[in-house]
């Protein structure tokens, strides 16, 4: 069985990070293994009073025992991280378990519509952007990849502004960046990816859903990412990611009320489950 290690907190309500990954990323036929790096009562969009618990001292523990017991990894993903240490703990984790076989996903979910999420600094950007030269992927929105190349924020940007985005991110050091929730108009939304080493452009885009909704980043790299590992090409896990992500917001959209907080992608993961079964490696 293919096997992922993901590393990024537990929100233990509110459907993100690991409450998303793992089923996501298992419904995949694909064995998930976490390395959670806080717990939070909630996530940190919309809810007050919120509980956190820093795990970054247990890191090193957890990454010691792996080495002694030989653990090795198809992927490795990370996604929200809390602070500059933890990155550098993270950073180090690659340089233990990247090997030639295996890819790194790194999703800089620190920001978005212009801003930085509470809590995260410049210097915690500089910390990010120095992981994210260590990734094979990377799948920042246009904030954060922004916010990496050091350049101002805009929302108006067309398809020659999102490519030279991506060249400049591959630049940093990452083979293959995807920008995620593009929109070039009001009708669709998607994603746009850059293979640096064919000098290739690819896309995905589905109809536009005029709902922000919280953990959308979240559903999009887990699929991403068990797609890649499943093998497919980079378009082919542009389009799944995109389609599974799609597909869940419009299936929150009846829901959208009481499930402020959260993506009803539950609702599609027998979908997902199946036409993943076509990618298993059969014995
Ligand atoms: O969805 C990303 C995410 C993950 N974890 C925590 C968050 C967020 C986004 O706000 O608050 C704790």
């Amino acid at each position: 069985m293919k096997k992922i290690v993901t590393i990024q907190d537990i929100s233990c309500f509110g459907k993100c990070s690991l409450t998303v990954a793992l089923p996501v990323i298992s419904a995949m036929g694909i064995e998930t293994a976490v390395i959670p790096t806080a717990v939070l009562s909630t996530h940190t969009g919309g809810f007050k009073g919120y509980t956190f618990r820093d795990l970054t001292g247990d890191i090193p523990d957890i990454t010691n025992h792996w080495k002694s017991i030989g653990l090795k990894f198809n992927a490795i993903y990370t996604r929200y991280l809390g602070s500059r240490e933890q990155v550098q703990i993270v950073s180090k984790f690659f340089e233990d378990f990247a090997t030639d076989d295996n890819f790194i996903v790194v999703d800089p979910a620190m920001a978005d519509r212009g801003e930085l999420y509470a809590g995260f600094t410049k210097d915690f950007v500089e910390e990010m952007r120095k992981l994210c030269c260590k990734a094979d992927y990377i799948v920042p929105n246009m904030t954060e990849a922004s916010f990496l190349l050091g350049i101002p924020y805009t929302d108006d940007y067309d398809e020659d502004y999102i490519k030279d985005i991506l060249i400049k991110l591959s630049e940093l050091g990452c083979k293959y960046p995807v920008i995620t929730s593009v929109h070039y108009d009001s009708l669709k939304q998607g994603a746009v990816a850059y293979d640096s080493e064919k000098n290739q452009f690819c896309f995905s885009f589905r109809n536009h859903i005029d709902r922000t909704m919280h953990g959308t980043g979240d559903i999009f790299a887990s699929v991403f990412t068990g797609a890649v590992t499943l093998g497919n090409s980079l378009q082919e896990a542009l389009d799944i990611a995109v389609n599974f992500t799609a597909d869940c917001i419009e299936a929150t959209v009846p829901y959208a009320e009481e499930s402020w907080y959260g993506c009803c992608f539950e609702l599609c993961l027998g979908e997902l489950a199946e036409y993943s079964k076509k990618w298993i490696p059969q014995k």
